[in-house]
């Protein structure tokens, strides 16, 4: 039986256009992030990461989709055109890409809320209710449309989700509010060095998703005005959002697993370690973001492939892997895979070991070789009798990458100077 609040949600979320940011740079992540903008970044062994923002919308009901692109976009576009072009547009359902510089001006975009700015003309013709911005960069799953019930309940004009994040973990790293008791925001600061804490949660602060929920009217008026500022640097965090607080209903939607009440899984993927850790986290025995889950699936592209392989070799050598997930096409022969996440198509050679690592598509790994707290990057071929991450002082010596907290990062052309060199 469809119950009043079943199609008050589905209405919300039909009245409802997402547009999904997905053009920053990701320069953190550094190698990683050179050739591709950081949505478009594979994770979890067979996803990208901008599939998660996508098929929380899609799973949530909200079918009217535009994706603003900037940064190296080559790889996003394709993925985009491969594996999220099948709504159907009889439906009124869509996933379209809003490249920079092509729309309002020929500008590129300058920051969130000029990228939104840009694309009034986009938001105009589909004339919704709410426009819901979303980062696409973050891995998590959410059901928007929680958040769109609380932002038209509460009557706001601006919702700001938000979740709980330890202080050390949020200075200098996520916009952070104060909030009243009725989750008003009252104060509002991106990237501060030292955020408030949270009244009921000492050592806590509310950290925003960089979500965001508006009244259609409310926005494009603000971008208008946000526009002809020529002090503001255009974007949401550091200009918009501070400025609206102060005259006008923005909430913070705090995200919480309604179920028991707890913090949901996610991750802001803007370093190496995090993206490692991310990906760590999916082979958790027991992860916290469940991706087998047939009530949430995260849809994405990929190629068909023959199934992953693992073969006991001519000299009695098992090809195993533990506490691991191994993506198809993959064949891993005479060799050991520990608490590590291999993507598609990748092949591990006999007498080789790969311990708490990320293996990108495409690599092959050679005989007698030994990785060990690493990332290595999409095409690489690690030569036979490699050694990665047990000697970081060789890793470094080899031109690769040493992350903050230690894992190496391996890419093709680290690999092309080093076998120049060697
Ligand atoms: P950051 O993630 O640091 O903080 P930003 O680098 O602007 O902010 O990226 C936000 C999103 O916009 C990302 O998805 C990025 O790809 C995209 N983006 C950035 N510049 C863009 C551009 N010119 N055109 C199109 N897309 C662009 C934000 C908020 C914080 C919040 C964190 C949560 O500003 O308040 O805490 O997200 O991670
Ligand atoms: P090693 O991994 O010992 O260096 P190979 O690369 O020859 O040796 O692969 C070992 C085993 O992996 C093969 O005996 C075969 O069973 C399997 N294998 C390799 N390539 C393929 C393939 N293209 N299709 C199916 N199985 C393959």
């Amino acid at each position: 039986m469809v119950t009043s609040s079943t199609r008050f949600v589905s209405q919300l979320t039909r009245d409802t256009l997402a547009l999904i940011l997905a053009g920053g740079k990701g320069t953190r992540l550094c190698e990683l992030t050179q050739i591709q903008a950081k949505p478009a970044l594979n994770f979890g062994g067979k996803f990208r990461v901008i599939d998660f923002p996508l098929s929380n919308c899609v799973n949530s009901g909200i079918r009217q989709i535009g994706v603003m692109t900037q940064y190296r976009p080559h790889t996003l576009i394709r993925h985009l055109a491969a594996g999220w072009s099948h709504l159907n547009r009889d439906l009124g359902e869509f996933v379209e890409l809003l490249p920079a510089s092509q729309h309002s001006t020929a500008d590129w975009y300058e920051g969130t809320a000029n990228a939104t700015y840009q694309n009034i003309e986009f938001i105009r013709d589909h004339n919704p209710k709410y426009v819901a911005v979303l980062s696409g960069d973050h891995v998590y799953k959410m059901d928007y449309a929680d958040m769109l019930a609380h932002h038209a309940q509460s009557g706001a004009d601006m919702t700001v989700s938000c979740i709980e994040v330890p202080l050390e973990d949020a200075a200098g790293t996520f916009g952070v509010m104060c909030v009243d008791k009725d989750n008003h925001i009252t104060d509002f600061h991106e990237k501060p060095e030292h955020p408030c804490p949270l009244k009921e949660r000492p050592g806590y602060t509310l950290a925003s998703m960089g979500n965001y929920v508006f009244n259609t009217d409310f926005l494009i008026k603000h971008l208008l005005a946000d526009a002809a500022n020529p002090e503001s640097e255009h974007d949401f965090g550091k200009d918009i959002i501070p400025a609206l607080i102060k005259d006008n209903q923005v909430d913070a939607f705090r995200f919480k697993d309604c179920e028991n009440n707890s913090q949901p899984y996610w991750r802001d993927i803007g370093t190496l370690d995090s993206f490692w850790q991310a990906n760590m986290d999916l082979i958790a025995v027991t992860p916290q973001l469940n991706i087998y889950d047939d009530n949430w699936p995260i849809w994405t592209h990929q190629k068909q492939r023959a199934p992953a392989k693992f073969v006991f070799n001519d000299d009695g050598r098992r090809g195993y892997a533990l506490d691991s997930a191994v993506a198809s096409g993959c064949i891993i022969s005479g060799a050991m895979v520990n608490k590590s996440l291999i993507s598609t198509d990748v092949h591990v050679h006999s007498y080789s070991s790969v311990e708490e690592s990320v293996i990108l598509p495409k690599v092959d790994i050679g005989r007698h070789v030994t990785i060990y707290r690493a990332i290595v990057d999409e095409g690489c071929k690690i030569p036979e009798g490699m050694t990665i991450g047990v000697n970081k002082e060789l890793d470094k010596q080899r031109g690769f990458r040493i992350s903050e907290q230690g894992i190496t990062l391996v890419t093709k052309e680290m690999l092309n100077k080093d076998a120049a060199v060697g």
